[in-house]
């Protein structure tokens, strides 16, 4: 590949310019001459992704729909803004976009929660009984299930939680168990002998495993004589998921009602600082969950984000038929920043989930309420972008932006050749292939968050292989030159799609900038990228750019640009 296009000799007055400029990739690499402006500022804090008014977040816990209200209960810590003395706080809304604030929801105060209230789950029982299932962690840091219920059913909020009379309902005991190793039950699922299952993060002699327990009542538990699924290729898995997709259709389905002909099955399991997940076939009769396809090196497992998004939950929205997924997205800032700050965490935008009609790969795009913020609307139509085109897209707030954007390739023979070892570490081939560096197709894509001589900027693009069988397109989140601040952590996030060029020659892009959060779905949602950055001009003036570009040999055209400035949610 040739190296070219160094930003910073780019010709900004105006609009439209080439830059066919030659030169290696270290130009991105500016010594920090700047005095850089102190991070505690609230233009940090987003605007309309979820994020208590100040403190510690960590998982979202027990997502879910009941009587007209959205419940986000999460992983908070009511002292501080580091990891620590974990409850449950608890938010409340009609939209998933605007959120109230209301007591937590379960706080340490029994033996077997008294170290920490973590991660678990909401289920609806008998029709109209939301319960909660959750790990706490014990004075000797054992990790046991307990069971709370709403005092008051009648409020609308559920504010008030009440704790069962028999917590912890289970305990970390059986063959093969590490009691530390032991936590975030999913939510319930009713099988055909009409009993409750749930599964439970664990490590079983030494491997990842989600083990599966039986209930008739939902509060006395047993221990399935065989975990749900268990895997040799990692150990501790956190946070399970586990739920049904309908090839194609971007309807939900709840566990527990008939599950359709036809349908697959999910498992999500969240390890090595990211969520993973495998789809197969639930066997009602066995009780157990097959993956289609059982990989044994797990950086190949499909990804659910391959940015910073963890922990995540999806729960069935009954209001409309939909399954709906969130995640935790850390701070990327060093843990003395978050002291300073007052607070650390957000959630990603909840995002609708569903199965691709070839029943391989989950698909994930920003729910519809999210566009209720939308405002002045921009578009543009017929760009045609050469290699070196830079197109700045003007007249949107640009560090609070929704941006929807479709490239389309006008030839796909230049594509550079594909090799499959790339797929073992995706960000290490981001950061050979960056955005500066030509390729026969990409990349192209966009740049925001950038400074007026692009000392600061985040990249996110496309770059097109073509791979024995078919195209495989690359999409990175390049943050390296996100912030001139030191001590952030900048990674080149990356992942592969599948694309069938020879039938549809447009990949779109749609990127959510939410001031510290860069929230990015490519193809569709066929791969998302979630990220952290801390750009000095977003503090020093605010007045950050945002471009559509392309520095592959292959001209693209861009047939419809949109992007709007995005209103402030209630999250307060
Ligand atoms: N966070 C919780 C645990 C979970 C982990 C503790 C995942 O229950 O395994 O805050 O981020």
């Amino acid at each position: 590949m040739a190296q070219g296009w160094p930003f910073f000799l780019l010709v900004l007055f105006s609009s439209y310019v080439s830059n066919h400029l030659v030169n290696g990739e270290r130009v991105f690499l500016f010594p920090q001459s700047h005095k850089v402006s102190s991070i505690v500022s609230k233009r940090y804090r987003t605007a309309y992704h979820f994020q208590p008014p100040k403190n510690w977040i960590n998982d979202p816990n027990g997502p879910m729909y009941y009587n007209g209200i959205y419940h986000e209960f999460y992983q908070y810590n009511p002292n501080g803004s580091l990891w620590g003395n974990i409850i449950w706080g608890h938010s409340v809304s009609t939209d998933l976009i605007n959120w109230i604030p209301v007591e937590p929801a379960i706080e340490r105060d029994i033996p077997s929660d008294i170290n920490g209230c973590w991660t678990g789950s909401a289920t609806i029982i008998s029709g109209d009984q939301p319960i909660i299932i959750y790990t706490g962690a014990d004075k000797e840091n054992r990790q046991l299930q307990n069971i709370v219920l709403p005092k008051n059913k009648s409020d609308p909020y559920l504010r008030e939680w009440t704790k069962a009379g028999n917590n912890p309902v289970i305990q970390p005991v059986g063959p093969g168990l590490n009691a530390s190793q032991f936590r975030d039950p999913t939510t319930g699922w009713i099988g055909p002998d009409g009993l409750w299952r749930i599964a439970v993060g664990a490590e079983l002699n030494g491997y990842g495993a989600a083990l599966l327990y039986k209930s008739q009542d939902f509060l006395n538990w047993t221990r399935v004589d065989h975990p749900l699924y268990s895997s040799n290729a990692s150990s501790m898995w956190e946070c399970p998921d586990f739920f049904a997709v309908l090839p194609g259709n971007s309807g939900g389905l709840d566990l527990s009602a008939e599950i359709p002909n036809g349908a697959k099955h999910v498992l999500k399991m969240s390890l090595d600082s990211c969520d993973k997940y495998m789809i197969g076939v639930y066997d009602l009769k066995r009780d157990t969950f097959m993956p289609d396809s059982v990989l044994d090196d797990r950086r190949l497992w499909s990804r659910i984000d391959h940015g910073n998004f963890y922990a995540s939950k999806s729960f069935f929205d009954s209001k409309k038929g939909r399954r709906i997924i969130w995640g935790w997205t850390n701070e990327t800032d060093s843990s003395s920043d978050d002291v300073a700050k007052g607070w650390a965490g957000i959630h990603a935008i909840p995002r609708t989930i569903w199965l691709d009609s070839y029943g391989k790969q989950l698909l994930q795009w920003p729910v519809e309420e999210i566009e209720s913020l939308r405002r002045n609307e921009i578009s543009h139509q017929g760009l045609e972008l050469k290699k070196g085109d830079l197109f700045e897209i003007k007249g949107t707030d640009t560090s609070q932006a929704d941006v929807e954007v479709d490239f389309e390739l006008t030839s796909i023979d230049n594509a550079d050749p594909f090799d499959p070892s790339w797929l073992l570490d995706v960000e290490k081939h981001c950061r050979e292939a960056g955005a500066s560096v030509q390729g026969g197709i990409g990349p192209f894509g966009l740049v925001v968050l950038a400074s007026d001589n692009m000392e600061e900027h985040t990249a996110v693009h496309f770059r097109v292989y073509k791979s024995q069988q078919s195209y495989m397109i690359l999409m990175c989140s390049d943050l390296r030159w996100s912030s001139l601040r030191s001590g952030m952590y900048t990674p080149a996030y990356g992942g592969f799609f599948e694309f069938d060029l020879q039938k549809e020659r447009k990949i779109s892009l749609r990127t959510l900038i939410d001031r510290s959060a860069v929230e990015s779905f490519g193809g569709g949602g066929r791969v998302c990228i979630m990220a952290r950055v801390y750009p000095v001009v977003l503090v020093d003036d605010g007045g950050a750019h945002m471009y559509a570009f392309n520095n592959g040999s292959t001209t693209v055209r861009v047939p419809q640009l949109r992007a709007w400035s995005m209103s402030r949610a209630e999250h307060k």
